[in-house]
């Protein structure tokens, strides 16, 4: 692909970097039964919705990927991503009437469960007698909340939940998601929120064993992560809207870098969150607009993602629409 301005050159080099990656990584165990799954929700969601219209898929992403240090993996690099904001920005699209592909870092936070206590089998449920089991008076209504909410999803058929843990499982997997939603042109959206690691360990590089501590100082070169983005976005699923996520710990610096992140990887929309106050407000960058989106309790507003999902809707609806003839 020649896109003039040595442009061409750069991609060119990308799209290397990119091939190298993939052809180096661990294969995914699991492929055949993830595209299994992939093909069969896509099939019946790209059906007409309950309303006539075509139903609408989100693929979001969630949680950390994981970069391992050996082959047998006793070590590797990770980070703090709880998959907090993609659990709960699932449930929204989900009462939005989408349908949505969940790829997330297995044991992190899940859609409809963010009300239960952390080990929640322990702590809902309680012995009457010897053989019976009932959920605890006190945390009845948040684990009846929870299944009939997750059941409607599951039984309608809205929500396909895929889990990876390292950054070579989830690229495979996001690949595989991206050639499976192409189908469903403009109605697609991709919603990044996972933290995904910058750096790795190739896997051809990489030691087999456990790094022993004997032999002294660990050296260590990690290769850079190809940015994906822009592939996704110009070759694997060009029609899907895209919306990508900015994390800063400096706020001076977080609205430029979304910003710059719009232009280069040709996003959308990019949310813009500073780590501390992640939860309470993020903004909406795009390329003409710097909108911000708040909780805000005393207004019944719980999840900051409540707000941020109906804009992003907002903003699905009118993009599709642009492709009207
Ligand atoms: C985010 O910025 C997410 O909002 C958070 C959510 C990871 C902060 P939690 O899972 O936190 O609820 O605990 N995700 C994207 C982070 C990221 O890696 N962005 C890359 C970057 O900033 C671009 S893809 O360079």
């Amino acid at each position: 692909m020649d896109l003039g301005n040595g442009l061409g050159a750069t991609q060119n080099m990308l799209d290397a970097e990119i091939q190298s990656f993939f052809d180096s990584a661990p294969p995914l165990r699991s492929s055949g039964d993830v595209s299994e799954k992939l093909e069969e929700f896509v099939k019946r969601n790209s059906i007409a919705s309950g309303n006539g219209g075509a139903r609408r898929i989100v693929c979001v992403t969630s949680g950390g990927t994981t970069v391992p240090l050996e082959k047998r993996c006793v070590r590797y690099i990770d980070n703090f991503s709880s998959g907090h904001r993609g659990a709960a920005s699932t449930e929204y699209f989900v009462k939005a009437g989408y349908a949505v592909i969940f790829l997330y870092r297995k044991g992190t936070y899940q859609p409809f469960c963010r009300s239960l206590p952390d080990d929640p089998l322990l702590e809902c449920f309680e012995f009457t007698d010897e053989s019976t089991v009932q959920v605890r008076h006190s945390h009845s209504e948040a684990v009846r909340r929870a299944i009939t909410e997750h059941r409607a999803a599951v039984e309608e058929g809205l929500l396909l939940k895929l889990s990876f843990t390292t950054i070579f499982e989830y690229l495979q997997m996001l690949q595989m998601i991206s050639l499976s939603l192409r189908s469903v042109g403009p109605h697609a959206m991709f919603y990044l929120a996972a933290a995904v690691s910058d750096f790795y360990v190739p896997w051809k590089s990489m030691a087999e064993h456990k790094i022993q501590s004997s032999s002294g100082p660990l050296d260590m070169q990690l290769n850079q992560v190809p940015k994906m983005l822009l592939v996704l976005r110009k070759d694997w699923t060009p029609m899907a809207f895209c919306v990508s996520f900015k994390l800063e710990t400096d706020k001076h610096i977080l609205l430029e870098k979304a910003d710059a992140a719009l232009k280069k990887y040709k996003m959308h929309m990019v949310i813009a969150n500073e780590l501390s106050i992640r939860k309470e407000e993020v903004v909406a960058v795009t390329s003409n607009e710097r909108i911000s989106v708040h909780r805000n309790k005393s207004l019944g507003v719980d999840d900051v993602e409540d707000p941020l999902i109906k804009l992003l809707v907002e903003r699905h609806s009118s993009y599709i629409k642009s492709f009207d003839p």
